[in-house]
């Protein structure tokens, strides 16, 4: 790709990003726009992620907050209930990394103490504490692009130029990450489809990624199941999945280190023909 891989430091061990790393989706919630109430059960949900890693997810990311439009916040401790036993059961039953996807301190404090090796945090390590933490702990860390708040972020999303303003984010919130002690080798930027945005909006991140790409910081896209695309022709969630694996490939070919899927074996699949046409093969 004429570009050197980046590595992705975790608090043991790194990912040489030489491929695409897939990151797989565990919604430990009642109402997830996708899969919500499939995996609410501790050992359904630890299943799912044991399955998503056997096919090829080297991440899986539980969370037990909905982000989807509309979405009301819980409360730290319902968010904890929801997914402690599924962190505790996991760490014990796989070696792939495990992802907390909060963006509350407690939580992630609690779930790193549990064996999580990276926080995805949707408002970008927002919160001070949530910089400490991961700077403490060593652990990896996306640090997400959102406009507004779940609840207010479809309504009327307007931006300038969108890949600009998304990458002068990234970079603040990652300098800022960087400042408070996080190592950059720990971070990864993520531009937040649909959040906040319009379908054109993701479109247009999507073809201009690199804008976001040379940050140089690993970049993480999550188009999967996305209202976007349906948009385009996907229609309801159940139509999206060509959809949401054409988006992979493409972020992919745009220069995106990881994608973030609920359908780990045909992205797999796909993401393994683009790696092989724009990167040396593994
Ligand atoms: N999208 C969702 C949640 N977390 N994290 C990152 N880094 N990037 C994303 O694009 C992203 C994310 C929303 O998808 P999902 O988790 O499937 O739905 P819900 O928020 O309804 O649980």
């Amino acid at each position: 790709m004429g570009r050197e891989p980046h590595i992705l430091r975790f608090h043991k061990g790194e990912i040489v990003l030489d491929h695409t790393v897939l990151m797989g989706v565990v919604n430990v919630t009642p109402d997830s726009f996708f899969d919500g109430g499939k995996y609410a059960a501790p050992d359904v949900a630890v299943a799912h992620a044991l399955h998503l890693a056997d096919q090829g997810a080297e991440i899986v990311d539980v969370g037990g907050e909905s982000t989807r439009p509309g979405a009301e916040s819980v409360s730290a401790a319902e968010e904890w209930r929801r997914v402690e036993p599924v962190l505790k059961a996991l760490r014990a039953k796989t070696d792939a990394r495990i992802s907390i996807d909060t963006y509350k301190p407690d939580v992630a404090a609690k779930a790193v103490k549990f064996g999580a090796d990276m926080v995805n945090d949707v408002t970008g390590l927002r919160a001070p504490k949530m910089r400490a933490l991961v700077a403490k702990e060593g652990a990896a860390a996306v640090v997400m692009h959102m406009k507004g708040t779940p609840k207010t972020m479809q309504r009327n999303p307007g931006y300038k130029d969108v890949v600009a303003e998304v990458a002068a984010f990234l970079k603040e919130r990652a300098e800022s990450a960087v400042a408070a002690g996080v190592s950059r080798n720990c971070i990864v930027v993520d531009p937040g489809l649909g959040f906040g945005k319009t379908p054109e909006h993701n479109a247009e991140i999507l073809r201009r990624l690199g804008g976001i790409v040379r940050l140089g910081y690993p970049v993480l896209v999550g188009p999967s199941r996305k209202w976007f695309v349906g948009a385009f022709g996907g229609g309801d969630v159940d139509g999206r999945l060509e959809g949401s694996i054409a988006a992979a490939v493409l972020a992919a070919l745009n220069g995106a280190d990881l994608v973030r899927v609920h359908d780990v074996e045909s992205t797999a699949k796909a993401i393994r023909i683009a790696d092989a046409v724009v990167r040396k093969p593994r």
